[in-house]
């Protein structure tokens, strides 16, 4: 007798698409097939797509922001709002404070995080301050805990690393087996731009985006396939807005670099106009690397289609606007320097991607099951317990009605913020009913199940960055 069987859907993996039943027990999927016997219970997906639970590896939840300035969501109201948006696993980052321990900061994280989660969740770490005792170290260790990837910042006067703290980093993520992310963006050339902006009187949200522009991000992603090149180590390019940093990765790619790309929904469906709203309404879209342009749109969906990108994350990182502690904070409303950075997207991530990218004919349907779960997990070491429909996977399911038509508002979402950058977007294909472990957590819309069980998952090596 089988726990649950789901019945009469369409199942999709990163390479196949089939008719098929999914049987499952004891949180795990044991059988898939036709007839395959009784079950406790029985969920009906005729019509709808079997797709494996989303994982999005870029998210940012509960995370120190800059005095006086605090995060939206905490690990309840963001995994909350995952779920919804068709999530399993989300990977939220630990920030590592100047003269912090790495261990300490995930104390602190796992604290907030225990018996809070709707989703899976698990951590990669910020390094800001790479010691000797955090390279020699506590990384090493924790790498061997399973804490196998890490991110630095190019940009940011707080976190950034120079070139030799970055290679120092790289070395270490070589020895250690760590996968190595990087915040592409030049920070010197954005410190020279902001003051020019102040000097002229242009302290609007909109200057947000012409201080951080195209060639400070491509400078840096160049720099930094560079020093990966130099160390021998594969590296992830996070968040890539735009055509000039996309062509970096190729073209560290042919010189065979393993080098996996990112992007985001924000660079697919919104440009820098949308920081010109009126009443500061722009700083809703300060995000970093800011939203280009139609072009730069273009060439991300480009990137998508011809495999650049093997990772798409919502980059969730939400602030409130209407808020003395977010967008609108007493700083932020006066100077967009001081307007944080991040907007909220972990919910819409995988309807944008179904709707505009599948119901438009760009990518078919395993490919969206590669951008939304597989690769994901492929990539940091979660596959294939997670990521795929495959007997003795964890029971992580989506199910998807591709019929479905709604329009994004926020006052429907589920995360702590207060707007939703894509408002009045309207968006076909939504996914419905979610199992975490074999348990119908929402169904059909509805959350059924308040007990957060989601749990704290250790990761194996990255497959790209084996011990050398
Ligand atoms: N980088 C991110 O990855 N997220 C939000 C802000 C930032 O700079
Ligand atoms: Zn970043
Ligand atoms: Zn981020």
């Amino acid at each position: 007798m089988f726990d649950i069987l789901i019945k009469g859907g369409t199942i999709a993996t990163a390479a196949d698409v089939f008719a098929a039943d999914v049987a499952i027990k004891d949180g795990t999927i044991v059988q898939i097939g036709r007839d395959l016997g009784e079950a406790r219970e029985t969920i009906d997906a005729t019509g709808r797509y079997v797709l494996p639970g989303g994982i999005d590896s870029h998210v940012h939840i509960s995370q120190p922001s800059g005095e006086g300035i605090v995060m939206a969501d905490d690990f309840e109201s963001g995994t909350r709002s995952a779920l919804f948006g068709g999530n399993t696993t989300i990977m939220p980052f630990c920030l590592q404070r100047k003269g912090e321990g790495l261990r300490a900061a995930l104390m602190d994280y796992h604290a907030l995080a225990e018996g809070n989660c709707y989703t899976d969740i698990s951590f990669h770490l910020i390094v800001s301050d790479p010691s000797a005792q955090v390279l020699g170290q506590e990384l090493p260790a924790l790498v061997e805990d399973g804490y196998t990837s890490l991110k630095v910042f190019m940009t940011y006067e707080d976190l950034r690393l120079s070139d030799a703290q970055i290679l120092g980093v790289l070395d270490t993520a070589r020895r250690t087996g760590a996968l190595v992310m990087v915040h592409c963006e030049n920070e010197d050339a954005i410190r020279y731009l902001v003051g020019l902006h102040e000097a002229e009187g242009r302290f609007e949200p909109r200057s947000h985006a012409s201080s951080r522009p195209i060639a400070a991000e491509r400078e840096a992603t160049h720099r930094a396939l560079s020093l990966a090149e130099i160390v021998d180590t594969p590296l992830v390019i996070v968040h890539v807005s735009n055509r000039e940093a996309m062509e970096e990765i190729e073209r560290a790619r042919a010189r065979g670099r393993k080098v996996i790309g990112e992007t985001c929904p924000q660079y697919l469906m919104l440009t820098a106009d949308d920081l010109d709203g009126m009443d500061w309404e722009g700083a809703k879209f300060v995000c970093s690397p800011p939203p280009r342009d139609k072009e730069s749109q273009a060439a991300c969906w480009d990137g998508i289609e011809r495999g650049v990108f093997d990772l798409y994350s919502s980059d969730h990182c939400p602030f409130r606007y209407e808020d003395e502690h977010g967008k609108l904070n007493p700083r932020g409303r006066e100077n967009f320097r001081h307007i944080p950075n991040g907007i909220p997207g972990v919910e819409t991530r995988l309807p944008i991607l179904f709707s505009e990218g599948v119901m438009k004919g760009r990518i078919d349907l395993s490919h969206f099951v590669a951008l939304s779960a597989t690769n994901h997990a492929k990539t940091y070491g979660l596959y294939p317990r997670k990521g795929t429909i495959a007997i003795g996977a964890d029971a992580d399911i989506a199910i998807w009605d591709p019929e479905e038509t709604r329009t994004i508002r926020h006052a429907d979402l589920h995360d702590a913020s207060d707007y939703s950058p894509y408002e009045g977007l309207t968006i076909t294909g939504w996914p419905v009913s979610v199992l975490l472990a074999g348990k119908l957590v929402l169904a059909e819309g509805k959350l059924i199940d308040e007990s957060r069980n989601g749990r704290y998952r250790s990761r194996s090596r990255s497959p790209l960055a084996r011990k050398s």
